[in-house]
């Protein structure tokens, strides 16, 4: 009896577990699998030519009335008002491309542990990574 009860309880906390390890996966914050839109000369890493890349490409999707800054309400989610104020030195409100480029170099060199230059997916999964992602993607 007591050796059932045990292994069902293995068994919940696997399936448990398993749910834990899924959840990140479909809200999206998996680095692995960011990484494929990210890397796209597919050397497994992303150097910051091509998360440049990605910022830019975002900074256009998240300015739809095109006058070339983002505001704090644009970039809700992904900046904190703590960064997008360190990142507008000219506090006029928004962050003009440079600006928002000058913020995703910082939590790119934050998510680049080992300092090699280039972003591989398990430092994309860290903390400091998936600061980054919100910021590419
Ligand atoms: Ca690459
Ligand atoms: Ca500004
Ligand atoms: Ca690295």
């Amino acid at each position: 009896m007591m050796k059932i009860k045990a292994t069902a309880l293995l068994a919940a906390l696997a399936l448990a577990a398993s749910a834990a390890s899924i959840v990140p996966a479909t809200a999206g914050h998996n680095g692995c699998e960011a990484m494929h839109a990210l890397d796209p000369d597919h050397d497994g890493t992303m150097d910051w030519h091509e998360a440049r890349r990605a910022a830019k490409h975002l900074f256009y999707a998240l300015d739809p009335d095109k006058d070339g800054t983002l505001d704090l309400r644009e970039v809700s989610g992904r900046v904190g008002i703590l960064s997008f104020a360190r990142f507008n030195p000219d506090r006029d409100r928004t962050l003009d491309m440079h600006e928002f480029l000058e913020l995703v170099k910082y939590r790119f060199e934050r998510a680049n542990r080992d300092n090699d230059g280039t972003i591989d997916c398990r430092e994309l999964n860290r903390l400091a990574g998936l600061r980054l992602l919100r910021v590419l993607q």
